[in-house]
């Protein structure tokens, strides 16, 4: 091979503030709807990608221990659409560390499969700009499609595959928040977001409602951020987010993420609030919940919930970057 068939990427985890949830093309991930979600510095994966003659298929492991079929069938198929737009055969030895808990609601996948899409696609030889790269990460998970950009980022559902992107809204240093996260439980969830969206979408009488709020969210989110409006972007976030659960409750057979310690964050946070504290929750397909909060209210709202918890289980994030290459 005549190119660098060597990268290596870190990308960031993502928090949805307007979710996304549902799609109209599986094979291609085009969502139903527009998305706008914040990254995070404190959740990020690394992986490296070398292609090599020699192998005869890929090889993946993940916090060095080797995948089995079928998590290390998902890797392979994206590499497929790598190679297939590098026009290459070679097979890959892939190497990916997790610096968040795999499957737990804390969006892996978003920082996984950006940060494969930029080093698989690095050293395979391809030049991609950032929406050709953030297209190419929707195609292994439509959350890691928000992960190459860092800040605010908003993902078009477009009308195709080279229209359905996602753009910067506002850098990681445009407005200083935190985004606490509760880890309740890191054990893998049992319903995938894969499999809840499209039970949703399939069976919520109220799937119609969700899609139409949305474009309607996004508009006041986006007003609310260059404003940087903290009440207004937490109220959108918080309500969004309890829509989306709706959807789960609300599907058939019906179905949950909150366990009894999400309940418990999230009445914390409405106890916060009331006792004159701006804070907000979000939270994804798993119990674990999120809470925005500015500078100035971060220690009240840290040690209520380390009170709470255990300190263990907490962590504090702020705003982060998008992809870096390493050397
Ligand atoms: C989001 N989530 O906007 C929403 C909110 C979870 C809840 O995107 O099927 O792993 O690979 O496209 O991206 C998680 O779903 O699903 C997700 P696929 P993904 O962040």
């Amino acid at each position: 091979m005549t190119m660098n068939n060597y990268a290596k990427a870190r990308a960031h985890t993502n928090i949805a503030l307007v979710k996304y949830w549902g799609k109209r093309n599986a094979a291609l991930k085009l969502p139903t709807t527009n998305s706008l979600s914040l990254t995070l510095d404190q959740f990020y994966t690394d992986t490296s990608v070398q292609f090599d003659d020699h192998l005869t298929s890929d090889q993946v492991t993940l916090n060095n221990h080797r995948l089995d079929e079928p998590a290390a069938r998902r890797v392979t198929d994206f590499l497929n659409i790598v190679r297939n737009q590098a026009g290459i055969t070679t097979k890959a030895i892939v190497k990916t560390t997790n610096n968040v808990p795999t499957a737990a609601g804390l969006a892996s996948s978003a920082s996984g499969f950006a940060a494969l899409a930029a080093a698989a696609s690095k050293a395979s030889g391809l030049t991609l700009n950032q929406r050709e790269l953030s297209r190419l990460a929707r195609r292994g998970s439509g959350s890691a499609t928000r992960s190459i950009d860092g800040g605010f980022v908003e993902w078009h559902k477009g009308i195709g595959d080279r229209t359905s992107f996602a753009t910067q809204v506002a850098p990681a240093d445009y407005w200083d928040l935190n985004v606490i996260a509760i880890l309740v439980n890191q054990q893998p969830k049992k319903m995938s977001s894969s499999e809840g969206m499209q039970l949703s979408q399939t069976t919520s009488p109220y799937y119609h409602e969700w899609e139409k709020l949305c474009q309607r969210d996004l508009k006041k989110l986006k007003i609310a951020i260059k404003n940087r409006n903290f009440n207004d972007l937490g109220t959108i976030a918080e309500e969004n987010a309890m829509r989306m659960h709706a959807l789960t409750l609300s599907a058939a057979p019906d179905f949950c993420y909150f366990d009894a310690d999400s309940l418990k964050a999230m009445r914390l946070v409405h106890q916060l609030r009331e006792s004159g504290i701006p804070c907000y929750f979000t939270m994804d397909a798993g119990p674990n919940v999120k809470v925005l909060v500015e500078p100035e209210h971060r220690e009240s709202v840290v040690s209520t919930l380390q009170a709470a918890f255990g300190p263990d289980h907490i962590v504090v994030a702020a705003p982060g970057p998008g992809v870096q290459y390493f050397r």
